[in-house]
């Protein structure tokens, strides 16, 4: 059994930390995009997340040749009827940075109160071969509400530090340790469903 390589296509740093983090027991060594210097990037077209990861996925495995895996994700807000959702990491002008994507989304929310502030981030990760591209979808989810106020910590991103997850209150996703984090999140309980199939290319490798 050789020990499985498997690129992780995103060109986000916090996508990248965490599923070093996540598939860290997973049997495979991951690779990040700066890694096998790739630089290509996807336009993302479709109209829902997994097909969003699939496009993803399946590009960055035919450009690096590579086993390749690629999470589409985003932050649904029921007070916006499920908005920034698939456009989450364009919310609001393109020069806006991750602050100012929050700073954005609590001015929208600025008179809605506790009780309709739910939310939830979904992850969904694709995972495709150069020849046979998608081999496997799966998906995560994590219930919440959005804060009133940016609650940042030391590793937060996006919209890590206005997203309280259910059960944790008042600490926001960047005020919990990373372990509590990729143990709830969207991207922890979809990678949880991923490993397994990992676990089988790496014994049939
Ligand atoms: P890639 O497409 O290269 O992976 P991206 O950041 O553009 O990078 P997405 O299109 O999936 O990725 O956008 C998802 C956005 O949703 C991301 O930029 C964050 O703002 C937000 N997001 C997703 N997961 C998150 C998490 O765990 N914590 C905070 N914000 C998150």
């Amino acid at each position: 059994m050789k020990t499985l390589e498997v690129l992780i296509g995103t060109h986000n740093q916090g996508k990248v930390r965490e599923f070093g983090e996540l598939l860290a027991d997973a049997a495979v060594r991951c690779l990040s995009m700066n890694d096998v210097n790739l630089t290509v990037k996807v336009d993302e077209t479709a109209d829902t997340f997994e097909g969003n990861a699939v496009l993803k996925a399946v590009a960055y495995a035919g450009a690096s040749g590579m086993l390749t895996l690629a999470d589409d994700s985003g932050l649904m807000v029921d007070a916006l009827d499920g908005a920034p959702g698939l456009y989450s990491a364009r919310y609001g002008d393109p020069g806006l940075d991750d602050a100012g994507r929050r700073f954005k989304l609590l001015n929208a929310l600025k008179d809605v109160p506790e009780e309709a502030r739910t939310a939830r981030f979904i992850a969904v990760i694709a995972l495709a071969r150069p020849q046979e591209g998608v081999i496997a979808t799966v998906e995560g989810t994590v219930e919440g509400c959005i804060a009133f106020a940016d609650q940042d910590g030391p590793v937060g991103f996006g919209y890590d530090a206005i997203f309280i997850p259910d059960g944790f209150a008042p600490r926001s996703f960047a005020e919990l340790s990373k372990g509590e984090k990729n143990r709830i999140s969207h991207r922890g309980v979809a990678a949880t469903k991923l490993i397994p199939i990992l676990r089988e290319l790496a014994e049939k490798s």
